[in-house]
């Protein structure tokens, strides 16, 4: 059965980033918008009336919800058929998917928003966390002798993980080229064709770290929450 299915986010490269990646990766159709051309009004009027009040979020037919990037993610590998089925497995997966997840924050808003001298004391303090936290990913994928983090095929946790390890390039490109494991990982996600394909194709971030924007259309746009 097919669905419509429209990913509603803002203008940063932040959580939407793993669920439109493996929308590509699945060739399942999506529409795109951003939360003021879906619901023609300012976020701070429609806020009170998502169910997490926080996006991103898929509407499936008009008319379910569904908010939390992680439960977006099991959806379309649900949808997919490719959910991992054996359960431990699954939950290795889950494990990995959720600790990658927790490098959100301050990763993604630092990334897309801070500026000068803020951004400069925010990589400095997120550093020692995201060292360890790459260190132990690392030490996931140099234990077993798959390509990614639980088959020769990517799954949502290897989205996610993605999503999070490429976005630390642009805090400090010097923090991944520490563990040699994971830019493999990376770079095998990126030959992935429809990878390769998204990534070419999505709107650029540009001046992070200074006014930080998203070149949408050829146009560059201040990261956020309202329409430019
Ligand atoms: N745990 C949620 C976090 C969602 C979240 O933090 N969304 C931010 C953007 S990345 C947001 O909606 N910010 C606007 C607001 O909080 O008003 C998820 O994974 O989807």
């Amino acid at each position: 059965m097919t669905h419509k299915l429209e990913l509603i986010y803002f203008k940063m490269r932040a959580l939407a980033e793993a669920p439109r990646l493996l929308f590509h990766y699945t060739n399942i159709k999506y529409e795109d918008l951003m939360s003021w051309d879906y619901y023609d009004k300012e976020w701070s009027e429609v806020k009170p009336n998502i169910p997490f009040k926080q996006l991103p979020m898929l509407i499936i037919d008009k008319k379910y919800e569904i908010c939390q990037s992680i439960a977006i993610m099991t959806f379309i590998e649900n949808l997919a058929g490719i959910n991992i089925t054996d359960p431990i497995l699954n939950a290795k997966a889950n494990a990995i998917m959720q600790s990658a997840q927790e490098l959100f924050m301050p990763l993604n808003p630092t990334v897309n928003f801070a500026k000068g001298e803020k951004f400069i004391k925010k990589k400095d303090d997120m550093l020692p966390f995201l060292l360890s936290r790459f260190e132990d990913l690392e030490k996931i994928l140099k234990s077993n002798d798959k390509k990614f983090f639980i088959f020769d095929e990517p799954r949502a946790c290897d989205f996610v993980t993605f999503h999070h390890l490429d976005l630390s390039k642009m805090l400090d490109p010097s923090i991944i080229n520490k563990f040699p494991r994971l830019e493999k990982f990376l770079e095998d996600m990126m030959s992935i064709e429809s990878i390769k394909s998204y990534l070419d194709n999505r709107p650029k971030l540009i001046d992070v770290s200074i006014e930080p924007k998203l070149v949408i259309d050829g146009i560059p746009h201040p990261t956020g929450v309202k329409k430019t």
